[in-house]
Order: structure tokens, then sequence, then C-alpha cells
């Protein structure tokens, strides 16, 4: 190590990031340069992180889509004591398991939509949906139609990064070179009207968008599609929200041919488009649910998926075991941590509060950038949003198709130590749900600004 850097400095933890860490989703030459090189988190309170440098930072992403009861609670740091203190790890293989890993699993079976009754654990969505993919598989099996295998899914999708997720996924960038997807996962245009609508109205859109599941279904046969899943707002897509004609559609074609629904819940789930999971507020009742992030607030790791009595009733006939699972599933800890988090959720009324007061004015308050010029579109549900940035707002045309407008501005916005999060040229927002209305308002601000700069930046170009 260089003697010059001092232990606790940014310069030094900079250094050992460029030197031992690969971060993920990262430009390693970009970033493992003199020039590039990460900047450094230490600490959190509320909606706001602090980095090594002191500087002040308003989270409007709530981490990675997760932090949704906000940092620095001790209720939650006090539950994951406690619990290490009583019980640190036991696991639920073996016919063993752990009293919060039970109680939880109650408490979701109780906030889940229709009779989603029953909880698979891991540690992170990517891991529960690829417990999807197996458990679907082997209840198919043991339904005497072992032929139906076959997932469908949308273009631009984010279900995880595991082998298996990513094929669920439709990120092209995420695919190609890594040999997936893997046999048996297709993928149908999705409900993003303003990319692929055309013409037609949004709500006409969500039906043809919807009916292209339909084709698809009939273009592999019926008896081999095994199940569709999405999300109900699809997150790291770019916020793409499906016009109300969407997703009773889509329910109304898996019923239709006997195709298992799955709802990944993983961002939408426990209050961030405003009801308590993303189906509720689409009127549909999957047949599984994926849950993470917002489940334990980020705080540690844990994931969930939710079955019906349908699917659970014949995992539990003869016939077999179900060959799967986790060192962690259900760990005790996190199971604890989730617990205290939905009764602070409960009691803290974040739901009602993210749908009547702090969703309608960061609604509000987004309404006000459509007279930017750089604005096409501004979309919001609860506090989930996006605002698309474009070259022609009547021909709906980008700047380029590299999202450099969206990276240009999300730069600008963290320069004035605003984190918002650009997938192609959406800027998009996820803030926690404990975010205070005035925060809303320098969140709002500060993009406004950073968009005068980047159209100047944009026109210089
Ligand atoms: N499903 C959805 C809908 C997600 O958003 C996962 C599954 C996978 O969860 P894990 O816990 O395995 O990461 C996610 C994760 C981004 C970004 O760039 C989004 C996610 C993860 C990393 C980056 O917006 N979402």
């Amino acid at each position: 190590m260089n003697e010059n850097i001092n232990r606790n400095s940014t310069a030094r933890w900079r250094d050992l990031d460029i030197r031992h860490h690969l971060n993920p989703f990262s430009d390693y030459k970009t970033l493992k340069s003199e020039e590039g090189g990460s900047r450094i988190i230490v600490r959190a309170e509320g909606a706001h992180l602090y980095d090594s440098e002191g500087q002040k930072i308003l989270d409007g992403m709530a981490g990675l889509w997760c932090v949704n009861l906000g940092y620095g609670r001790e209720e939650l740091a006090r539950s994951a004591y406690e619990q290490m203190l009583e019980l640190p790890y036991y696991n639920s293989f073996f016919k063993t398991t752990t009293p919060p890993t039970v109680e939880l699993a109650e408490k979701l079976a109780e906030l889940a939509p229709g009779d989603l009754n029953y909880a698979f654990y891991g540690s992170s969505g990517s891991e529960s949906n690829d417990t999807v993919v197996r458990m679907v598989r082997f209840y198919w099996n043991k339904a005497g139609k072992p032929g139906k295998r076959n997932f469908i899914s949308r273009t631009h999708a984010y279900h995880g990064s595991t082998m298996a997720s990513a094929s669920l996924g439709g990120m092209k960038p995420m695919q190609q070179i890594y040999g997936l997807p893997l046999e048996g996962f297709h993928h149908v245009v999705p409900p993003y009207w303003y990319d692929f609508g055309g013409e037609l109205s949004p709500e006409e859109f969500g039906l043809q968008a919807a009916q292209a599941i339909e084709e698809k279904i009939l273009e592999l046969g019926p008896e081999t599609v095994a199940a569709f899943i999405g999300e109900p707002i699809m997150g790291a897509g770019g916020v793409l929200i499906p016009p109300d004609s969407y997703w009773p559609e889509v329910q109304r074609i898996c019923n239709k041919y006997d195709i298992l629904l799955v709802a990944d819940e993983v961002i939408c789930g426990f209050g961030r488009t405003g009801e308590m999971f993303g189906s509720q507020r689409y009127g549909i009742t999957p047949d599984m649910m994926t849950l993470a992030k917002g489940i334990t607030s980020g705080y540690l790791p844990l994931s969930a998926v939710m079955v019906n009595e349908r699917i659970a009733s014949k995992l539990r006939e003869e016939g077999g075991e179900f060959a799967h699972g986790y060192t962690y599933s259900g760990h005790p800890v996190s199971c604890a941590v989730a617990l205290t988090n939905l009764a602070l959720l409960e009691n803290e009324d974040l739901v009602r509060r993210t749908r009547e007061e702090t969703g309608p004015h960061l609604r509000g308050r987004l309404n006000e950038l459509v007279d930017h010029p750089l604005v096409g579109e501004v979309r919001s549900e609860g506090l989930i949003a996006a605002v698309e940035l474009v070259r022609d707002k009547q021909a709906r045309s980008r700047w380029d198709d590299k999202g450099t407008a969206g990276q240009i501005c999300r730069d600008h916005c963290f320069a004035r130590n605003i984190i918002l999060r650009a997938v192609r040229d959406a800027m998009v927002f996820s803030p926690p749900l404990t975010i205070e209305t005035s925060q809303i308002d320098e969140l709002v601000d500060g993009l406004r600004v950073s968009l005068d700069r980047t159209l100047e930046d944009l026109a210089r170009r």
C-alpha cells in the first residue's frame, strides 16, 4: 500500500476499490482508472447519504429501489441485534425452522392478495425468480403436464442477474455474450406506449401488447407454456407504466390457456405504487409473486416467492421432494428485520401516504416539467416515476440510441448532490416512502436545473 495514503481517507478507499474490487454492472475500463473511481458512501440518515468527503446527497432512488423506510432506522437495527443474540442462524431444511421465519410467512400471507398463502424464501430477487423457474417446472411435472416448460416475459424486463433470472429478463446486454437466454425463455413487446405505441391510444396499445402474449402462446403451443412473468410496473427497464387495459387482459389470456401468472413485485411490492402490491394497483391475482428489496427496506438481504393454494397443494401431494433451497432460506435475522419493517410500514401509514399525499405531490411537481423542451413525457404511480428526455416531442425521437441525454442529465443531478438514475433516456425516481414533500420539491427542482444544463450540453455537441 502507498504509505502516503491516509488510512481512513477517500483516496485510500478509492485506491482499494480500483485495486481489489469488481463492482456490479460496471465498465471497469472507465471506473478502474485514476480519472474514474467510485464515490464512497459512508453514512446515511432519512433520505440523505453522506460521502467520505462530507457531501450530503439526497437519494431519489432509495438505494437501488429498496430503502423504503429510509436510512438510520434504529428499530430495524435493534431487531437485528436482538435476533442475532437470540439465534443468529439456523436453517429451515430437514424438518426445522425458526420463529421469525414462520411469523413472517404468516404476515406475508396476510398482506398478499388472493390466496397467496405460502412463502418460499431466498436472499435476493434473482434467487426468488430462479426459484419460480424451478418451482413452476416442478409444479407442471406433478400436475402431469411436463411439457409445459416455456416461460414468456417481456423485452426491457429485469428479473435478476443469475442465469435463469437473466433469461427471464429482456435486456440484450445481459444475454448475448453470456449464452442467454437459456432454452425455454421467450420475450414479447412490453407495454411501453411511448416507444412502441405509435398512433394507437395508450389503452388500445395496452390491449395490443397483452395480445402479443397470446400470439406467442399460440406460436409455441399452449401445451408447452408454463408461465408468464412480469413486473406490474417495469422498474429497471425505465419505469414502464402500463395502460390500465394491459393487466386485466394479461390475466384473461393466462386463465384462458391455463398458464401461470407470476408477478415480480421486487420493486413494486410494499407500497411503492401506492398499494401494498402492484398487483393490487392493477386488479390482478397472480398465482405466484416474488418479493425482495422493500421487504426489509434493504437493511438485510431477503426475498420470498409467494405461492397460491393451487400450486402449494400440488407441491404438497405425494410424488417426490422439491429439491431446491438456499443456506439462507428463511434466515431468522433477515426475517426478524422484515417483521419490524412491515410493522413500521403499517404504523406509519406509508402506503396510504404514498397513494394520497407524496405520490400525488410528486406527480404534480413532475407535470410542471412537461413544458421543458427536453421532456417528452412524465409518468408516475405512487413513488415511482420517469421523465423521458427527447429531441423532438412530436416525433418522440431521442438524441441518439445510446442514452447520452440521460447520462448527461444524471451526471448534472449527481453534481448537484441528487441521486436519480438514467435508464436509456428516462430519468427515473424511486425515493424512500418516508420522503418529505419538501424533499420531493428539492429533487424536482434539481432535475429542472439539470435539464437546462443538459440541453445546453446537447446543443453544444
Ligand atoms: N426483479 C426486479 C423487478 C428487480 O428490480 C430483481 C428482480 C433482482 O433482485 P436482486 O436482489 O437479485 O438484485 C430486481 C433488481 C437498476 C437495478 O439498475 C435494479 C435492480 C438490481 C440492480 C440494479 O435499476 N433490480
